[in-house]
């Protein structure tokens, strides 16, 4: 039987999100928990069951939960929500799309969303509550930490390490070896070939700081 899971987020990563369980085996979407002005009341045939006020009732009663907003310019509100979920009874499981492939040797935090398409080599480890988008490629003995965004395409190579909060762009390709920090942005099809020491975002080929 699918386990029944509730989605914190109801907006565009929603509906990636939703294609992802609507593959597995494993859960099915029992509704949308949407933020307190949002007027939102389904997503593609999912009822908005609540909001983040009515949190701990609806765990309570749906304890396997995902955050489903998502993140490009700040981690903030996936990490606060995530933070105020763990404070209750929430279960973050790791959802896989059946179109991934993940190695053996992979370790995955809780809510980990790994989506369609996307390959983790052996030896990688990926922090609580991040996304790895379609079609991501993450390669060998990598490192990335909570509550970061793997977006769309892109290519993190073998032994990078990204700290927590990154949001790397679509497309983007970071080179082997490299070090990211906390706090960083990665600009769509950008190319890192040198360590990122300092929170900010970057773009270009190669990656330049631009604020
Ligand atoms: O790049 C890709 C493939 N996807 C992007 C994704 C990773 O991030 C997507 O294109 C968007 O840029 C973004 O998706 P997200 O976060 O779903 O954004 P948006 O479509 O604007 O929807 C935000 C949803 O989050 C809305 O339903 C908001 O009401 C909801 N939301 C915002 N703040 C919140 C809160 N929901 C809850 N429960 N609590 C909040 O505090």
């Amino acid at each position: 039987m699918k386990i029944p899971i509730l989605l914190i987020g109801g907006g565009g990563h929603a509906l990636s999100l939703i294609d992802v369980i609507e593959a597995t085996d494993e859960f099915k979407v029992k509704g949308l928990v949407e933020a307190v002005d949002s007027d939102n009341t389904e997503l593609v045939g999912y009822e908005v069951v609540g909001s983040d006020n009515q949190l701990e009732p609806l765990i309570q009663k749906i304890p396997h939960c995902i955050i489903a907003v998502g993140q490009v310019m700040s981690a903030y509100v996936r990490k606060k929500l995530f933070e105020q979920s763990k404070q209750t009874s929430a279960i973050f499981p790791v959802i896989i799309s059946p179109s991934a492939r993940v190695a053996r040797t992979v370790k995955l935090g809780e809510g980990v969303c790994i989506m369609h398409q996307t390959v983790i080599s052996h030896l990688t480890e990926i922090g609580d509550n991040s996304i790895i988008n379609n079609k991501a490629l993450i390669e060998h003995e990598t490192l990335i930490g909570k509550h970061c965004h793997i977006s769309t395409g892109a290519i993190i190579n073998g032994n990078v390490t990204i700290a927590d909060e990154c949001f790397i762009g679509s497309g983007a390709i970071i080179s082997q070896g490299i070090q990211i920090c906390q706090n960083v942005v990665i600009g769509a099809g950008t190319v890192v070939i040198e360590d990122i020491n300092e929170a900010g975002t970057y773009v270009g080929n190669p990656a330049r700081k631009i604020s």
